[in-house]
């Protein structure tokens, strides 16, 4: 390790030269540390880990490469050396933007710790050119730009392909680019991004605007390409089929140059399918199998016992189900298949909530993959009960040995070693390791008393804001507080997650602050969230955030007590820098809704206290670190499915029967923010919240308003908020997702 050291350093400073610009002395770090990954050997196992998923939401990978070489503090010393920051020498580096959140970043991190724990297992997905999209502010709007993140500078290499992909009009010539993931004691895993050679960048018009139907030059261009019309559906079905016949064709390929028989190709490959995206490789392989001579009963067999399914989400309308006419134009050749599959299931359980094809002929993706597979997995203790309990109960019934809880976790060598190297060091001195241990964090409980201990925490604390200060000032002009409270929610944007609470105690407490009831500190209220492009009323709620803004930001009486800050393009590498600040986290979802989050659990790790409802591992959290060390309010989750199933929730009732929710919503269209906004936007955000509210805001308002006093009061107690802080710190080694894979392999992979 310390010759592999010195090499890399030897390597940055001799293709530095002696006073690079912080571009070229990037590249010269990229280069060396490419050259040491190169020479790693893959990780070997019994059996082989396919996850394939539609999003690697990656974030920048430099620091991250560093430390799994451990070389960071070698290189940020050069870094020093040649007068640059380390920030400056990151912030070159674009960040990959391949997830829309949770569910990409879950499989990031899921690469970065089956390294960790030597498994062996690769990443399949697609090499999108401009990712999700880039979002811009304009008149209070969100607007969509292309994130073109791809540069010569690159983590990955670029592989010829010898296989087409055949679609009814055309053939398709994909290309891959692979990307080294590293692992431990000098081996790797890879992730395999695939891309069509006949893409054209230059297809793309105004904003992310392009022609749907050209599947040769449009099928990498975009991840989730609006599909708000049948063209962006059918191309959606598109990638995600391109997507499958080449990570299946890669897999066969692999499994037969190992030597091994296709006709056990579950002793030496397990395919984990993130959510219903790539479910086509079921039939798909089930093809490429009877290609391979295998009848297509065996290769139904062969492929039940290879594949396994994580679910991630219970809205419905999250469920993917395609008009069968959709799959006869994009994947003609798997109908008989999918059809026989359908037969099959009907034959082992006759109930209509069940089939594949539902009676409006509907492909259901998800009962594919319980079907035909051999696990069905929620993402937190909470979510897998409601699916075994109400989403899927039927399939429970029919396969109760198939259900598995797996509660998901986050690397902290991302969320805590790279983005918070400050606590890190100082757990590490602390608790007197030599190396990083995540269970050991637990032993800091014996510090709960220790006035220096938590005036440390308290100290980074304050040192992490400094420098988000810094860096939101350069990034969008603004001057943020550093010694106000920062109360931050950060995530896509969605209704049930419901930022548009948060929006109403916002305006809750500027009506406050004007009629003189001023905070006893400061409060800055942090946003960062993209909404879908086709996505009305979410983007409605990033107006309705940015008008506030603007307003308060024009206030002087209020500005000195309360800002509102929306991050522009919010992504891993803003993450990164707000989480490690925030003093709370916003997990505010309609309980039942969020499957798990993940952003709750960095939050937690990095020493903010959470403000949440009984929802997804929040609800774990509270059991791990007990009442008095998280702020839990609102509904539970067997009352809000009681709503539902009753279809009793009336939000005009709650409004006008509360004199200040009424003033709270009415503000939504009132002379200030008619002033500042778009009246359009405003008014159809305020109909929809008196009249429709399907996530069910106005229930829980009332009590997200006394819960968040109540933090606000519990801030000024310093050494209580600190004991908190450390409290939560030390319980949260149970969401590493080191965590996370022991239990997937151990339940579901048995890599051995
Ligand atoms: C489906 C059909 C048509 C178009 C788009 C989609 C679609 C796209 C993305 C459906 C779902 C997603 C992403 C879901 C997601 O990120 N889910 C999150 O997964 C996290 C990891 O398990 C959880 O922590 C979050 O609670 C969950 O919301």
């Amino acid at each position: 390790m310390t010759f592999m050291r010195q090499e890399l350093i030897q390597d940055i400073r001799n293709a530095a030269g002696c006073k690079p610009t912080a571009g070229t002395l990037y590249k010269a770090i990229n280069r060396a540390v490419r050259k040491q990954m190169a020479k790693l050997e893959p990780v070997v196992s019994k059996r082989k880990l396919y996850y394939i998923s539609a999003e690697f939401l990656l974030g920048k990978m430099l620091t991250s490469n560093l430390i799994h070489l451990h070389a960071l503090e070698d290189v940020k010393t050069l870094v020093g050396e040649y007068g640059w920051t380390w920030k400056e020498i990151q912030d070159i580096e674009q960040e990959p933007s391949l997830g829309n959140g949770g569910l990409g970043r879950l499989a990031a991190c899921f690469l970065d710790s089956i390294a960790e724990l030597n498994l062996c297992g690769d990443g399949i997905g697609l090499y999108y050119h401009f990712g999700l999209f880039e979002q811009r502010f304009l008149n209070h709007k969100q607007t969509e730009l292309p994130n073109a993140w791809i540069d010569t500078v690159s983590w990955f290499d670029r592989v010829p392909v010898d296989f087409q992909v055949k679609l009814p009009r055309c053939t398709l010539q994909p290309v891959r680019y692979d990307m080294d993931v590293i692992g431990f004691d000098g081996k790797k895993n890879r992730l395999h991004l695939f891309d069509v050679e006949s893409v054209e960048e230059g297809i793309v018009k105004e904003g992310i605007q392009f022609d749907k139907t050209d599947i040769r030059r449009n099928l990498t261009l975009f991840l989730y390409p609006d599909d708000s019309d049948e063209q962006g559906r059918l191309l959606r079905i598109y990638q995600q089929y391109f997507m499958v016949a080449c990570g299946a064709h890669m897999i066969l390929e692999e499994q037969k140059q190992l030597g091994h028989d296709l006709h056990r190709l579950y002793e030496h490959a397990v395919i984990q399918i993130n959510d219903t995206h790539p479910s086509l490789i079921i039939p798909e392989l089930i093809y490429q199998l009877m290609q391979e001579g295998i009848r297509m009963k065996e290769a139904v067999r062969i492929v039940e016992k290879t594949c396994a399914y994580t679910n991630h989400t219970i809205l419905a309308e999250a469920l993917e189900t395609w008009p069968m006419s959709y799959l006869e134009t994009v994947v003609p050749h798997l109908c008989g298949i999918l059809q026989a599959l359908d037969t099959a299931a009907d034959q082992r359980c006759s109930a209509a909530g069940v089939a594949l094809i539902d009676a409006d002929n509907r492909m259901h993706m998800a009962h594919m993959d319980i079907h035909f597979g051999k696990s069905v997995n929620g993402v937190a203790a909470l979510h897998t009960e409601i699916l075994k309990q109400s989403e899927l109960h039927a399939f429970y019934e029919l396969y109760p040995k198939k259900f598995k809880n797996k509660t998901n976790g986050i690397t902290f060598t991302r969320w805590l070693h790279a983005c918070n190297t400050q606590l890190y060091t100082y757990l590490m001195e602390l608790l007197h390791m030599d190396s990083w241990q995540d269970e050991r964090l637990a032993e800091l409980h014996a510090y709960a008393q220790d006035a220096d201990v938590i005036a440390h925490l308290q100290a980074i604390k304050q040192e992490k804001k400094r420098e988000w200060c810094t860096h939101i000032r350069n990034k969008q002009r603004v001057a943020i507080n550093p010694n106000s409270i920062f109360d931050t929610q950060v995530k896509r944007l969605h209704e049930y997650k419901r930022q548009q609470m948060n929006a109403l105690w916002i305006i809750y407490k500027l009506k406050e602050i004007r009629k003189g009831n001023l905070p006893k500190r400061p409060i800055t209220c942090i946003f960062g969230a993209k909404a879908a492009p086709a996505y009305t009323i979410a983007k409605d709620i990033i107006h309705v955030l940015l008008c506030l803004q603007d307003i308060i930001e024009h206030d002087a009486r209020v500005s000195p007590y309360l800002q509102v800050c929306f991050i522009e393009n919010y992504n891993v590498s803003e993450a990164e820098l707000i989480i490690p600040a925030s003093d709370i986290s916003e997990q505010i979802s309609l309980a039942s809704k969020e499957a798990s989050g993940t952003g709750n659990m960095k939050f937690m790790l990095n020493g903010a206290l959470t403000l949440g409802t009984r929802d997804g591992a929040n609800v774990e959290i509270a059991d791990l670190v007990e009442e008095d060390n998280i702020y839990i309010f609102g509904k539970s989750s067997e009352e809000v499915i009681a709503h539902y199933e009753k279809a009793d929730y009336c939000s005009r009732d709650y409004y006008e029967q509360d004199a200040l929710l009424q003033e709270l919503v009415d503000y939504l269209i009132g002379e200030e923010m008619l002033a500042t906004g778009d009246r359009k936007s405003l008014h159809r955000f305020y109909q929809e919240l008196l009249n429709k509210d399907w996530f069910m805001t106005l229930l829980d308002t009332r009590e997200y308003i006394a819960c968040k006093e109540q933090m606000l009061k519990d801030y000024e107690n310093r050494k209580l908020w600190g004991r908190k802080m450390l409290h939560n710190i030390a319980c949260s080694s149970f969401f590493s997702s080191k965590r996370t894979i022991e239990d997937y392999d151990r339940d579901i992979w048995n890599l051995g």
